[in-house]
């Protein structure tokens, strides 16, 4: 494989895409060494294929604020690849989204979803509206306007999406509502992470987090390591960071820091469930400040401006928020506090420059598409919930996410076992990723 002339190419296509290149450069390193084994793929240039999306929606999505003012946001859809079933994957609403961004996502998607046994293609799509200071209706007619265009593009066999930043059981009520009225099509399954009662799987909401912890547990155990005890540091306060530090809570482990975009709340002798319930509230209230922690506990938790989770002791850091979350310095100032183990939560949460510090420096780290696919592959289980008609009670879906938590865990041992005996989770993760996919498309022919 020619991984420099297929990224010179790529980035002449994409110019300026930086986050997208980041993660095809990753892939590519990763699997250059297997890609090479096999002749065949080469012969049917499965990599230049898979690198790019099979397709692109972009529309303009307009609605009118509380004020009565017209407001107009950029709406995509992108469908990455199908090559082991229907596109599936998240919608991210933040003011930051590009066609880079999502590109990103769309890509790790597809090595995620492959990863989680499960037959899902890969797919993101967002918008760069902005859900900070936003009331509840205009969430509402915000969701609605986004669906008028993106209903034609999605269904229950096609594309399923789900949410991501942004996008809670809120978002995506007030988005099946539209779509049933555009489709006039009753399918529960064509969007995850729905309400309990009508579709939802039972524990869609706390899946990415818990799954994270299974994921930690394993890699500790097969380190030779415990939870029980540690300090847990983590970013974020949405979705993602309430599920993990609630499993954190309940394995045994210490939450001492969250951090949000206005700095980092410390808690020294660990979060407790009230803090924990209060970070649903911090999320629906839409003012992303982690400040709000330290103003509600006073007493347990200490808020500082413009640090992040990274600059706080501790044994385990979760990144749960961000892509580029935690860079080299930040790894560094881990290290140096006596942190020796991160589990990226957050889609290509660490930098480059952090994960060669990692790796170099004897510090456990694993990817965020082995660590965080218990949220889409929950969502893969509500697919089935809803093609079936049935509904499964929390502790089926928990152990099915428990076992598939655990094969993610067994592929990646499986393909990143190093010479020396050292588990390479990068490697891992992404080389079974890229087998099953790769030899998807070979077998459906030149398409
Ligand atoms: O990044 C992700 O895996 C998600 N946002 C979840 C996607 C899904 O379809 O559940």
């Amino acid at each position: 494989m020619k991984t420099a002339e297929i990224m010179a190419n790529l980035a002449a296509k994409h110019p300026g895409e930086n986050e997208y290149l980041q993660a095809v450069q990753e892939v590519l390193e990763s699997i250059e060494e297997v890609y090479n084994q096999h002749p065949e793929f080469e012969k049917a240039k499965i990599v230049e294929r898979m690198v790019e999306p099979d397709r692109i929606f972009t529309f303009r999505v307009t609605w009118v604020d509380d004020k009565g003012e017209v407001q107009t946001n950029l709406g995509y859809r992108i469908q990455f690849n199908s090559a082991i079933g229907p596109y599936k994957g998240g919608l991210r609403f933040h003011k930051a989204v590009v066609p880079s961004m999502l590109k990103f996502l769309g890509f790790e998607q597809t090595f995620k979803n492959a990863l989680t046994t499960l037959p899902m293609g890969g797919a993101k799509g967002g918008s760069d509206f902005d859900p900070v200071g936003k009331s509840n209706d205009e969430i509402m007619r915000f969701c609605q306007a986004f669906m008028t265009e993106l209903w034609q593009c999605i269904g229950p066999d096609q594309d399923i999406p789900a949410g991501d930043v942004g996008v809670g059981g809120r978002e995506i009520g007030f988005l099946y509502g539209m779509y049933k009225k555009l489709a006039r099509e009753y399918n529960t399954g064509v969007l995850t992470g729905k309400g309990a009662t009508w579709g939802g799987s039972i524990l869609r909401p706390e899946a990415t987090g818990f799954g994270a912890l299974y994921f930690t547990q394993h890699l500790l155990q097969t380190a030779g390591k415990d939870i029980v005890g540690k300090k847990v540091a983590l970013s974020g306060f949405g979705n993602v960071a309430w599920g993990a530090a609630t499993k954190a809570k309940e394995l045994g482990a210490k939450v001492v820091a969250i951090s949000g975009p206005d700095g980092v709340c410390e808690i020294p002798d660990g979060i407790t469930d009230e803090m924990i319930a209060y970070m649903l509230d911090m999320r629906a209230s839409n003012r992303n400040k982690v400040e709000d922690m330290a103003t509600k506990f006073p007493e347990k938790a200490k808020f500082t401006a413009g640090k992040k989770a990274w600059s706080i002791p501790c044994d385990i850091a979760l990144p749960c928020a961000f892509q580029n979350e935690l860079s080299e310095d930040d790894a560094k100032e881990l290290q140096a506090n006596g942190c020796w183990c991160c589990c990226e939560v957050s889609n290509m949460g660490c930098q480059p420059g952090a994960i060669h510090y990692f790796q170099n420096n004897g510090i456990l780290f694993a990817p965020g598409k082995a660590v965080n696919a218990g949220g889409v592959a929950t969502s893969g289980l509500e697919m089935t919930q809803n093609a079936s008609h049935i509904s499964w009670s929390a502790k089926e879906v928990d152990d099915k996410l428990h076992f598939i938590m655990q094969s993610i865990h067994e592929q990646c041992v499986k393909y990143g076992t190093q010479p020396d005996g050292h588990i390479d989770y990068v490697k891992g993760a992404n080389i079974a990723g890229f087998m099953k996919v790769a030899t998807a498309m070979l077998e459906q022919g030149i398409i």
